[in-house]
């Protein structure tokens, strides 16, 4: 299936993808996928006033009612499963089982979010007063402004909008401009489902797909018709938007950088520890979120999982994403590839060893940037250490007591993911203890990349502090009313208060 015909079956038009002045390319070897035209400001105030007369319309729509257009969602991407993850593949870069595993990842947040549409409950609360009720209940918040990355292209989406269609909410999209294609696929995805929902009871506006650059992400930013902004993206990104959105009390839900790491402890399970740590520090050529950059690693067993880590490394086949067999594919872009050259120059210079890391040129396409996944073993967590480059690149550090293995990892601005790979239950206990790991995933015996849907996702410090996806992040979609009813003949005050008047 070449990349007209995954078009075509996700129900896109290619003649329609072919006349913008925005080239659409493919990290694998740089071919043109597309080109497309960019929308401006007017263009995304007038989708922002869209979704905004959708969300008057569709918060009155009952919520198992609104579960039910996310389950036909869910039924179209599981038709459309090896389209839609190809062109992951294709548009992002990553293996196609990632591609597909992140189509999964779909299917998984549409079957919670059907089943989050019964359960959006709310509490009811004792009243102080006699003849007094009160209760807390969720309504729809507005419409919500998502903005993603190139990495995920469409399960971020995914964990935002589907939470955010049970809960009521419409959703203007603006993907990465370097991933578009999946982002109109899913919408046209999207669109059938509602074309067998009954368009009739679907307003128009549901869902605006933005196409554009950070002057339309802006737009989105400062939109007093959006009040919750969903971002995912870099640290400095972040940094801008956070204050913007806040100035406008708007609500942000921030799922910045990450500097993920690991500790592994001289009771590690090596075989099942090696396995994950590759998966985690060079899979998706190290350009997740959740990628593991940091290895903290017990004095006793260093020698053995640096030497045991070259040799999965020297082996790991590199190459194009589509073929079978090939488990690291190409980084974004060469300036994706200047960067990991330049912290691995900064690495060397603070004492690291650095094995790896090469532009690799044989056996893959022409075109594409393709590396060695790099191992860096370092004297000390230097500043370079300290900072997320979005590259496999994976620092190796060394401890003695397991509290200076705890100071190092959480020694980071970032909090996003974490694991331990140990036997010893203290341990691992008081590593996901309150004195333990402060990141806002923690995992044992598993790498810190890789979580499943059914979790509140997100990071702590400069990572931003917010959560999507599992778990009750849905609350950060709707807002919340505290009602009291008095179904009494008196009128007593809270708190004793007295103020009668005759
Ligand atoms: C991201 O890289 O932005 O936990 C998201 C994971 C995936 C999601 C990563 N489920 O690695």
């Amino acid at each position: 299936m070449d990349a007209q015909d995954i078009l075509t079956a996700l129900g896109l038009e290619p003649s329609h993808l072919g006349t913008g002045d925005h080239a659409v390319t493919s990290p694998i070897d740089g071919s043109v996928l597309a080109r497309l035209s960019l929308a401006g400001p007017e263009d995304t105030d007038a989708a922002v006033e869209r979704a905004h007369a959708a969300f008057l319309k569709w918060r009155t729509v009952p919520p198992p009612r609104r579960g039910d257009l996310v389950r036909l969602l869910g039924e179209e991407l599981r038709a459309n499963k090896g389209a839609l993850g190809r062109l992951v593949s294709m548009e992002a870069g990553k293996i196609l089982s990632e591609g597909l595993g992140e189509v999964q990842e779909m299917i998984d947040i549409c079957d919670f979010a059907v089943g989050l549409s019964r359960q959006l409950y709310g509490l009811t609360i004792a009243s102080e007063r006699p003849g007094h009720r009160m209760s807390e209940t969720w309504h729809p918040l507005g419409a919500v402004g998502v903005i993603t990355a190139f990495n995920f292209p469409v399960a971020v989406w995914s964990w935002n909008t589907c939470v955010a269609l049970v809960c009521g909410d419409p959703v203007v999209w603006k993907p990465s401009e370097k991933t578009p294609l999946t982002a109109l696929a899913c919408q046209a995805l999207l669109r059938r489902a509602v074309q067998r929902f009954g368009a009739a009871d679907v307003p128009d506006g549901l869902l605006e797909v933005v196409i554009g650059g950070p002057d339309v992400g802006e737009r989105l930013v400062d939109s007093p018709l959006l009040p919750l902004i969903s971002v995912t993206g870099s640290i400095p990104m972040g940094k801008k938007v956070a204050p913007r959105v806040a100035a406008r009390m708007g609500r942000s839900i921030l799922e910045l950088g990450g500097n993920n790491g690991a500790i592994v402890a001289p009771s590690a399970d090596l075989d099942l520890a090696l396995r994950s740590i590759v998966f985690a520090a060079a899979g998706t050529c190290g350009q997740r979120c959740t990628t593991l950059r940091r290895l903290i690693v017990h004095e006793d067993i260093h020698a053995e999982v640096v030497e045991r880590l070259h040799r999965a490394y020297r082996s790991l086949p590199v190459g194009n994403t589509l073929d079978a067999g090939t488990l690291v594919g190409p980084l974004y872009d060469e300036s994706a590839f200047e960067r990991m050259q330049a912290a691995l120059e900064r690495a060397r210079a603070d004492g690291g060893t650095v094995t790896g890391g090469e532009r690799v040129t044989e056996g893959v396409p022409e075109g594409g940037v393709y590396v060695r996944p790099a191992v860096a073993e370092m004297p000390d967590q230097t500043e370079i250490v300290r900072q997320e480059t979005f590259a496999p690149i994976l620092y190796v550090l060394k401890y003695r007591e397991f509290d200076q293995a705890l100071a190092l990892h959480n020694g980071v601005p970032q909090g996003l993911s974490s694991a331990i790979y140990t036997t010893d239950l203290r341990e691992s206990e008081l590593f996901l203890s309150a004195a333990g790991s402060d990141a806002g995933i923690a995992n044992v015996n598993i790498g810190p990349s890789g979580a499943e849907i059914g979790g509140a996702f997100g990071g702590e410090k400069e990572t931003g502090g917010g959560r999507e996806s599992g778990s009750d992040a849905w609350k950060a979609y709707m807002r919340r009313q505290t009602q009291t009813v008095n179904y009494g003949r008196e009128l007593p005050l809270a708190q004793g208060v007295k103020f009668d008047i005759d």
